[in-house]
């Protein structure tokens, strides 16, 4: 883990060590359990990024009551000024957009390229989201009665809570916040304890850009401590996690319980298609940085890469010598490619899924340890791991790793290899690599998945477009575009009446 109340051999905290603490009601307060936790650089854990609050049900519930209190104006607040905060914090945030790249590459380990890349989606979703607090539509349309008005109108639903991981530690919040925020909610956020940092500096900015005290609230700790009496907390209205499937399963069974509007993004195991038409050295490119861009930790990895058996030597040759290639080191070094494991349990899943992978019967053709040296020593690294001839039943074909391992599956043409990407519990994101469009487009007709590529990777989704999975993958909501206003708004609709007398629907029909 980076993050642990007992210290390793060698951690360097000193006494500038920072403190972080929880921001509740405006201020910056300390956790009512007394107890705090530190954040480990995964590249080097040697380092302390700083100290936070391991909180408890109490704090919690501070948050979570001051949220309460806060909707009570936040509502009212027209919404295009609301809007005007969002598009502040965005300035703000390209001014901070070094000096947070930097905290987040030290926090997650992900590269400074990358982590630009977190803070500008950020941004992204800011000003998009603040359009809508210009738009907000809902539809006005005729009545069947004379003299009646009618039209539907949108109502933010109070208190939200927010669950977040690590992989995209301030592009994630963005997508939650932002729009719950344009439309009137109030939050209460959990960062996942890898990365409080990141997000912390986003709760910040938006208290910065002057978002009144109690309409964001941040509580940091670990997950069943503080994320179930969230969930559980009968004045929390929304929950929005992104996290693995396993918790999705729980907190949706949690959710339902008060009838809270709940959505979950949770696993992928996203296949990549290559045919034998489509260009290789593109699709080269594609797959190397699907699947190992973020150490193949976002849940749009590209885990899986369905090759048509005419490229297929050719593409796993060439696949596995650019692997080899790849520059593994600390993020914040611009020439490296590939970063750290988030923390040693992830460096251990990475590890277990390779053993079973052999014992599986694939092919391992590069990677499969954990890399050592001076450079190495003090981090979570496993090198790039390529398996090729996978079996599509094998469970490194089906299971979700979100590491740097990626699965390579012969296949006959189109329709074989549709077959194999949807036979899976996921349905996040998916790829094909063609020139043919007949091909292209039948691809996208039949992939069941909430993202389809055509001649790029499975990652890279923009925030203005509906974002989310089928099956397994989530509960059918979707963050980004507009469905994330429709996540965080419950319909109201109204009639008007102006005919001064009684009119029944349905019954005084109009001649
Ligand atoms: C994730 O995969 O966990 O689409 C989020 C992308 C990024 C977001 C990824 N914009 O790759």
């Amino acid at each position: 883990m980076a993050t642990m109340e007992q210290k390793p051999a060698g951690v360097h905290t000193t006494a500038k060590t920072k403190v972080f603490k929880n921001f509740i009601g405006g201020e910056w307060v300390e956790s009512r359990t007394g107890r705090t936790f530190e954040n480990l650089n995964p590249a080097d854990t040697r380092e302390v990024v700083g100290i936070f609050q391991k909180s408890g049900k109490e704090d919690v519930d501070h948050a979570i009551e001051t949220a309460k209190q806060a909707f009570r104006k936040w509502r009212l607040v027209p919404a295009p000024r609301r809007a005007e905060m969002l598009y502040k914090a965005s300035e703000l945030l390209i001014a901070r957009k070094e000096e947070y790249a930097r905290d987040m590459t030290r926090e997650m380990g992900k590269v400074i390229k990358e982590t630009r890349g977190d803070v500008q989606e950020a941004i992204d979703c800011g000003y998009y989201t603040a359009g809508e607090g210009r738009r907000l539509f809902g539809p006005t349309v005729p009545s069947e009665l004379p003299n009646k008005f009618a039209m539907a109108i949108r109502q933010p639903l109070g208190v939200c809570a927010m669950i977040t991981p690590w992989n995209f530690p301030m592009a994630i919040p963005s997508w939650k916040l932002f729009p719950a925020l344009v439309a009137g909610n109030t939050a209460v956020i959990k960062p996942a304890q890898d990365t409080p940092l990141s997000t912390l500096n986003f709760v910040k900015t938006l208290h910065d850009a002057g978002i009144p005290a109690g309409v964001v609230n941040i509580v940091t700790g670990f997950g069943g401590e503080i994320g179930t009496p969230m969930v559980e907390h009968p004045a929390v209205r929304a929950v929005s996690l992104t996290g693995s499937t396993a918790v999705g399963r729980i907190v949706g069974q949690e959710a339902a319980k008060t009838f809270k509007h709940c959505s979950l993004e949770l696993g992928g195991k996203n296949p990549m298609i290559v045919l034998d038409d489509a260009n290789l050295d593109l699709a080269l490119e594609g797959a190397l940085w699907g699947a190992f861009g973020t150490t193949g930790q976002r849940c749009t990895a590209t885990s899986r890469i369905i090759i048509q058996k005419g490229v297929y030597k050719k593409f796993v040759d060439e696949l596995v010598a650019r692997a080899k290639k790849l520059k593994v080191g600390n993020g914040l070094d611009e020439s490296v490619d590939m970063g750290p494991a988030v923390n040693s349990s992830q460096m251990e899943t990475d590890l277990k899924y390779i053993k079973i992978g052999k014992d599986e019967g694939a092919k391992m053709l590069c990677g499969g340890h954990r890399l050592e040296g001076e450079a190495y020593n003090h981090g979570w690294f496993v090198a790039p791991t390529v398996f090729a001839d996978v079996d599509p039943k094998m469970r490194i074909a089906q299971e979700e790793i979100f590491g740097p391992v990626v699965s390579i599956i012969p296949c006959d043409g189109l329709e074989n290899a549709i077959e194999i990407a949807n036979d899976i519990e996921y349905g996040l994101s998916s790829s094909i690599y063609t020139k043919d469009v007949n091909k292209a487009f039948t691809a996208m007709r039949d992939l069941y998945a909430g993202i389809t590529y055509i001649n790029a990777p499975t990652i890279g989704a923009e925030v203005h477009l509906p974002f989310g999975g089928t099956k397994a993958t989530g509960n059918g909501h979707r963050e980004g575009g507009i469905g994330a206003i429709d996540f965080y708004t419950e319909w109201k609709s109204v009639y008007v009446d102006y005919s001064d007398k009684l009119q029944r629907a349905q019954i005084d029909r109009p001649e």
